[in-house]
């Protein structure tokens, strides 16, 4: 996967000239970087950019190197969505792609074909399993064609500035569940956050230490397995209360049910990655940035009109 093409290697793509391409990238209708050879570069998230603005159709994907049929069939999501899970079930990798690809283009936002297409697809396998409708052998093998085009996603993203505010996050141990983490790490890059994704079963004593050490301003907890409910909410408490106060901590995830919640201290418990888009974007506001904010002072009004939760006893 490219992740910054060339004036001919887009105009190949939507088969225009390369003197139309630099024209376009000299106007500023592009966004353009020179290399040190003064070669003009095109950062392939601005030519997706650039392709939805100005209804260009990619008639030769492969140019930039993304799936050939790219840009060709239908954008709706429910329609995609049962076609993703198809091509998963089926281990269709490249059609898998191209499907994720187009939705890219089409609205030129990740967490909405994250929390509409895939992850729906991904629950579908999950119940096709239950009653004998999936072997496990292909809701592995669609766990990793998922993780492998989330990371092609986080390449096309731009990289965040190194002012940006920081999040830093994982799955508590015993929870192996990658995608969801990887799902928040790529929202929170994609509102131009700087991440830490620091993977999954992570004990709470080293997540102490790194929230101490990286001072994030979002601690972001995935939650898909709870083996020991106890356990894990005296973890879970005595590291709310060694965390840094300005650090507001989100989470989410299939096993945080009301009840374990109710039980929890949090800043926002998030049930879709557009809430945590916006519980970050309300933390990151003009005026707020930087500064200490009171995690339920944050949350409002936002957080309501988001469907976010705010925590029971939000830490101060
Ligand atoms: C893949 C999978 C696995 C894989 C995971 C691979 C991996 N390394 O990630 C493995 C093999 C580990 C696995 C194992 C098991 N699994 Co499993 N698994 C699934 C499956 C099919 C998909 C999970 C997934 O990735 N979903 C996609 C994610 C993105 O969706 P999501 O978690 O809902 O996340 C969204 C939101 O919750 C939210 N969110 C999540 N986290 C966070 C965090 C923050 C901060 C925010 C803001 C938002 C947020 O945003 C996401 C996007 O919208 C599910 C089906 C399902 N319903 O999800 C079953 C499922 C979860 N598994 C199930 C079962 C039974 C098991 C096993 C017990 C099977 C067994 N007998 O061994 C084991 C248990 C292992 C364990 N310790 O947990 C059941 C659970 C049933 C239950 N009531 O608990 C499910 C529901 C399948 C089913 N229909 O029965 N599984």
């Amino acid at each position: 996967m490219k992740t910054q093409v060339s004036p001919k290697q887009l105009a190949r793509a939507i088969q225009v000239s390369e003197s139309s391409v630099k024209r376009w990238c000299d106007q500023g209708l592009i966004d353009t970087f020179r290399t040190a050879g003064g070669h003009r570069r095109i950062p392939l998230t601005h030519v997706l950019r650039f392709l939805r603005d100005h209804a260009y159709q990619l008639i030769r994907p492969e140019a930039l190197g993304l799936p050939p049929s790219t840009g060709q069939s239908a954008r709706d999501l429910n329609y995609a969505c049962t076609r993703f899970r198809h091509v998963l079930l089926e281990g269709d990798e490249t059609a898998a792609r191209s499907i994720i690809f187009e939705l890219f283009i089409a609205y030129d936002d990740p967490t909405v074909l994250m929390d509409r297409v895939m992850t729906p697809a991904l629950h579908e396998i999950g119940e096709l399993w239950v009653v004998g409708g999936a072997q496990v052998y292909q809701e592995r093998r669609a766990c990793e064609i998922c993780l492998r085009i989330l990371h092609e996603l986080r390449q096309v993203i731009p990289e965040p500035e190194s002012s940006a505010c920081l999040a830093v996050g994982g799955t508590p141990e015993c929870d192996p569940y990658y995608l969801p983490n990887t799902m928040v790490d790529l929202t929170l890059r994609w509102i131009g956050w700087r991440t830490h994704d620091l993977g999954v079963a992570l004990p709470f004593d080293t997540l102490t230490v790194a929230v101490q050490q990286a001072r994030p301003r979002i601690l972001w907890l995935s939650v898909s397995h709870i083996d020991d409910e106890a356990r894990f909410l005296a973890d879970y408490e005595r590291f709310t209360q060694k965390a840094p106060p300005e650090v507001a901590i989100a989470v989410g995830g299939r096993a945080l049910t009301e009840g374990v919640r109710q039980q929890m201290q949090y800043a926002s418990f998030c049930d879709n990655l557009r809430h945590l888009e916006r519980f970050a974007k309300s933390l990151a506001a003009p005026g707020l940035n930087g500064k200490q904010v009171a995690s339920d002072q944050a949350g409002p009004p936002q957080a309501a009109d988001a469907g976010i939760q705010v925590g029971r006893s939000a830490r101060q």
